[in-house]
């Protein structure tokens, strides 16, 4: 069964729980919860990635990110920081945290990469092509390769670099990056061809909980994408199919449904 991560957004104005744990004692009971319904790892992040969100300012991310950090790992929690900062990297790693998972692969602050690489921490490296203020412009993937090709690609470049800063490739895990300037049509895609990327050889972790893509799959008669907190049974049915797949990680928000679902799953193949 694939290890669940639970989000832990500790931000003003993240897509699907913005401002619901944004001081730090909140963000820390949420954390508790999480680990109580099942979570594997807490993904602890202090930058919005929704489309068109702007940047927090480097002190402010740490701030949001260290102390929750270290009040779970002293709780005995495994966590991982959400990050694009090599500076919050560092401090995240000191504070505790054992995993980075940065959405950029190392694209946005490439010394990331040498942070990883003089630690022991897992590189979760996701398929990124700019920040959030302009991503949905670089959904274009019109070459003859298509969407999956493209991405693989891409994502081998990323691979070669964290190789290149000293990280080996037992400490990399890649992800598609489902929404990262990618259209409803290519998150599906990217969801269907999966095993192209899993023959690259390396770990897979994939986020699909509650973005745009499910709520437009599940629009309206009118059109309206359902709403963000309304699409758990689809997270749900892909938490499913992404753990019959073989993927290591799903990041999710709602860890006691994806526990429930996943124990399921594990019994109906158990004799
Ligand atoms: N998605 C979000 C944030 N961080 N990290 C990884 N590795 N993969 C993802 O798909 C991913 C991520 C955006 O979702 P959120 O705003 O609900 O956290």
């Amino acid at each position: 069964m694939p290890l669940l991560m639970g989000v832990v957004n500790v931000t003003p104005d993240s897509f699907s729980d913005g401002g619901r744990w944004d001081t730090p004692e909140a963000a820390i009971s949420h954390g508790r919860d999480l680990v109580r319904d099942g979570a594997d790892i807490l993904d602890i992040g202090g930058e919005s990635t929704r489309p068109g969100a702007t940047r927090p300012l480097v002190a402010d991310e740490l701030g949001r990110v260290v102390p929750v950090i270290s009040a779970l790992v002293a709780e005995g929690a495994l966590v991982s920081v959400d990050t694009m900062r090599a500076e919050v990297a560092e401090q995240a790693l000191r504070a505790g945290a054992t995993i980075v998972n940065d959405v950029s692969g190392g694209l946005a602050d490439p010394r990331i990469l040498d942070v990883v690489a003089a630690s022991e921490a897992t590189y979760i490296c996701m398929h990124w092509r700019g920040h959030s203020d302009h991503m949905q412009d670089l959904a274009s993937y019109d070459g003859p390769s298509g969407v999956v090709a493209t991405v693989r690609d891409e994502l081998c470049r990323r691979v070669d670099d964290a190789r290149a800063a000293g990280i080996p490739d037992e400490r990399i895990v890649l992800d598609p990056g489902l929404g990262f300037a990618k259209t409803a049509k290519h998150n599906w895609a990217l969801l269907a061809g999966l095993s192209e990327l899993q023959a690259l050889g390396f770990r897979l972790l994939v986020g699909p909980s509650r973005k745009s893509f499910l709520g437009t799959l599940l629009k309206g008669p009118d059109g309206t994408p359902r709403a963000v907190d309304d699409r758990e049974a689809a997270t749900l049915a892909l938490t499913v199919l992404l753990a019959q797949q073989g993927v290591w990680g799903v990041r999710v928000h709602d860890v006691r449904a994806s526990r429930d679902a996943l124990l399921t799953l594990e019994r109906w193949g158990r004799p």
